[in-house]
């Protein structure tokens, strides 16, 4: 089986791309692979961000490896939180917090348009290589559901009723912008 480092400190990430994974291939977290550090995000972005946090990790291992970044981008916000969704609410990196500040800035707005898009950069025998995936879906007034993470509970995906959190993983993944971006790096993998 094929192994590959994930460079993220995110832990419901690794837990959602090995279950899109199954056995394809084997997912190496930071924590797994001995490296503790805080893997810088300082573009405007999400491509600039995971192709960085990538190629921090590979000078590092000096082995293959891919990053990824993810943003939620809303229509009446001009795209934001975007590439700033993980300190939306500033730099505590508090979920709460930053749903609590995305509907009180989308209070009394009628678009509740949104998506989340993930960028994934691989790097493959020092080669470096991009993937998007996009997820629509609008933002409701009030959480619903306990599951996933960050976002979800506000986000339901379209041709769904249910927001992300009130979904099992492989609900999710039916949707997923994370899942489509992964399934471009398995094609690209030939797994
Ligand atoms: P790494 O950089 O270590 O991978 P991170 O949490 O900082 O972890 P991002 O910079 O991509 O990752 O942050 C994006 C934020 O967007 C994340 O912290 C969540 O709040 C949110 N987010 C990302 N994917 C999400 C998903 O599938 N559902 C809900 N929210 C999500």
């Amino acid at each position: 089986m094929k192994t590959l480092i994930f460079a993220t400190n995110n832990s419901n990430k690794v837990t959602e791309v090995r279950s899109i994974l199954g056995e394809k291939f084997k997912i190496i977290s930071l924590a797994e692979a001995g490296i503790n550090i805080d893997i810088p995000e300082p573009y405007d972005t999400l491509e600039e961000n995971a192709c960085e946090k990538a190629r921090v990790i590979n000078s590092i291992t000096r082995g293959n490896c891919f990053a990824e970044d993810t943003g939620l981008e809303t229509d009446a916000l001009n795209g934001e939180p975007g590439v700033k969704s993980a300190r939306y609410a500033g730099e505590g990196r508090s979920f709460e917090k930053n749903i609590d500040k995305l509907l009180t800035r989308l209070k009394d707005l009628e678009n509740r348009k949104a998506q989340f898009k993930t960028v994934i950069c691989v790097i493959l025998n020092g080669e470096q290589t991009v993937f998007e995936g996009i997820c629509k879906g609008t933002i409701i007034k009030e959480r619903r559901g306990n599951s996933g993470f960050g976002y979800d509970p506000v986000f339901i995906p379209e041709g769904s009723d249910k927001t992300f959190a009130e979904m099992t993983l492989a609900e999710k993944n039916i949707f997923s912008h994370r899942k489509k971006a992964i399934e471009k790096l398995t094609t690209f993998l030939k797994i």
